[in-house]
């Protein structure tokens, strides 16, 4: 194999251990995508419809399997192109490498075509380490501090290649002054906090008589040692949307999750606890913990700049979840006063009743807490769920009870629209032989996921399970954004820039060869979800759902009911629909059981 930079390139990455790249052609990057053709099964070339898909879809490679995710665009527009996709893991913390093309060295700075600063345009979201080759002596060195400062910093990094560079001669660094020499090689370190930080932490949680546990993506390696800490400790624990899948939903003592997408015993948890243990959360909203001052605090997580950022801890542990709870473990007493739990147990009971209650709500056509309500037991065990952004995710969130194995990640601290399909689709690349859902609002197939199901319809005969669902809630409206707007700021809703064009999904998936379910009426529900999670090939699921079902807060507050009645008075266009529905919904978290 001739050693061009771009095949060295490839080939470090391959001894990274990197075994698929998702990438776009350019002129850019023609070495780089030339080179390809040496490695065949080795690193794999997949194939997206637009650059920000890739970058998705590395997230969601990462998100998923913990191993680093690759993504390459060529110079100027597919560069851009990857900008959000790159931001949306370097927000929720993932190990990312883009690479990228530019113009040949001897046009830079010459206002050349495609010629854009890129390694300015990069220098925010991949700020840990972003360079531009400039000899091909570097090749090695890029790509090893590439992939070793995206998993030590668990974050972005970018390497920019020149054109003309990629073609010419890789080049090793003479053992001289004025070189680099790295090496291959990344393994976790155990970090653990120091004992009499452990021991002031236990003190903490040994002395309070009623401790919540608030989880995140930080803890998906710790559920064992979660679900202990929580029965020694007799709490409560809730879940961070990132954090969903750790622990199973089944769990009587779990709260389910927290904030505007959240559970009331999540609320009651946080509102009457008198410690809070947070573990490897960032969750951002400060009005959803306990008030200062009335919780006494400890927080696990790996990052340090993470600690004490939401709520004013007492002891702030720098320290993996497993391995820190289980140092912490021997030094909790197990309480014997259960009544705290014994209570949120009996919340969280009854919770499931209302949830279910308002799923069984009739609606028009379909209540979207129905649709999630109906998935939920037929999720195939393992199933690897990936949320949108929108009300989407709300019901995600709220109606769908994880079981332990199972997997489920959305775009949390960017909240970017669209990378439902992508993330589906990344996953199944790492889990060809496992399920994977996709649960997206039309606004957000409109915006990327349509596009995207051409990608799944070349790919998915490849996979060993070739069953992957994209559930479609068909509103015809952006309605979380809608419901935001009536219940936050009082505003009612302005159809011109909220309601969205309707479009046949289901018939669409047909055209591209895939199965298209479109569901109209609750009963044709559960036998729609037996078809898809049984059928030879993937499915679209659309739900056509009513925009009118409200997406409110779990506790609504008073002024947000006040803001809504403004919203409603002032001419909001679906008044009716939405007052039926809030006052059905409302009068079944009442009398649950009773429609
Ligand atoms: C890229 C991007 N643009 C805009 C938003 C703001 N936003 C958040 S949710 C949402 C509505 C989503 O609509 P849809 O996909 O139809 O889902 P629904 O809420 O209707 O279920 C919008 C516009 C965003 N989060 N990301
Ligand atoms: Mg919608």
């Amino acid at each position: 194999m001739a050693s061009s930079v771009s095949n060295y390139l490839l080939r470090r990455l391959t001894d990274w251990g990197v075994r698929r790249v998702f990438g776009y052609a350019g002129d850019g990057i023609n070495g780089i995508v030339h080179a390809f053709s040496h490695f065949e099964d080795r690193l794999k070339f997949v194939q997206v419809r637009h650059e920000e898909m890739a970058a998705f879809m590395a997230c969601a490679h990462a998100k998923f399997t913990g191993e680093v995710g690759v993504c390459l665009a060529t110079s100027g527009p597919g560069a851009i192109h990857l900008l959000n996709g790159l931001y949306d893991a370097k927000m929720d913390h993932q190990p990312v490498v883009a690479i990228v093309g530019q113009a040949a060295r001897p046009a830079l700075g010459g206002s050349y075509q495609q010629e854009v600063d890129l390694h300015t345009l990069f220098k925010d979201v991949a700020h840990e380490f972003v360079e531009e080759m400039a000899s091909p002596a570097q090749v090695r060195q890029l790509v090893d501090r590439a992939v070793r400062i995206a998993r030590a910093e668990r974050t972005v990094t970018a390497i920019i290649v020149p054109k003309d560079l990629q073609e010419i001669s890789a080049e090793q660094p003479p053992h001289k002054h004025s070189t680099v020499h790295t090496g291959l090689g990344w393994t976790s370190p155990r970090v653990v906090p120091a004992e009499a930080d452990l021991a002031r932490a236990a003190e903490v949680l040994n002395a309070g008589r009623k401790v919540a546990m608030l989880v995140g993506a930080g803890a998906l390696g710790a559920s064992q040692e979660v679900a202990q800490t929580a029965e020694v400790l007799g709490a409560g624990v809730a879940k961070a949307l990132l954090g969903k899948a750790v622990l199973d939903d089944r769990l009587p003592y779990v709260t389910g999750s927290i904030g505007l997408l959240g559970t009331k015993p999540s609320w009651t948890l946080m509102n009457e606890c008198d410690t809070l243990l947070m573990v490897g959360s960032s969750f951002p909203y400060s009005e959803f913990l306990p008030e200062e001052g009335k919780a006494r605090g400890v927080q696990i997580d790996i990052d340090g700049r993470m600690l004490g950022l939401r709520y004013p801890m007492e002891v702030n542990l720098v320290g993996d979840s497993a391995e820190t709870l289980r140092a912490l473990l021997p030094r909790l007493a197990h309480k014997t006063d259960r009544s705290w739990q014994k209570g949120l147990e009996k919340e969280i009971q009854e919770w499931w009743r209302i949830i279910e209650s308002q799923a069984m709500v009739e609606a028009k056509p379909l209540n979207p807490e129905r649709v999630y309500w109906e998935m939920s037991p037929r999720l195939p065990d393992g199933a690897i769920l990936a949320g949108d952004s929108g009300t989407s995710t709300t019901w995600l969130a709220r109606d769908v009870k994880l079981r332990q194995g199972m997997l489920c990640s959305v775009s949390g601290n960017l909240a970017t629209m669209g990378c439902g399909v992508p993330y589906a689709i990344g996953a199944k690349f790492a889990y060809p032989d496992r399920v994977v859902v996709a649960c997206v609002g039309d606004g957000a197939m409109q915006m990327n996921g349509n596009a995207e199901l051409i990608t799944l319809s070349k790919y998915w005969k490849e996979w060993a399970d070739p069953r992957l669902v994209v559930l479609v809630l068909n509103n015809r409206d952006l309605n979380m954004v809608t419901w935001e707007m009536r219940a936050m700021s009082g505003d009612p809703k302005l159809a011109a820039s909220q309601d969205i064009p309707d479009f046949p999904y289901a018939r669409y998936a047909e055209l591209l060869g895939l199965q298209g379910i479109k569901v109209e009426r609750p009963d044709e529900l559960g036998p729609a979800f037996d078809r898809a999670f049984s059928a030879s090939r993937p499915t679209v699921v659309e739900a056509y759902t009513d925009p009118d079902v409200p997406t409110l807060p779990p506790h609504i507050s008073f002024e947000q009911a006040k803001d809504l009645t403004y919203a409603l008075l002032k001419g909001d266009p679906d008044a009716g629909g939405v007052l039926r529905q809030t006052v059905k919904e409302a009068w079944a978290a009442l009398k649950p059981g009773k429609d």
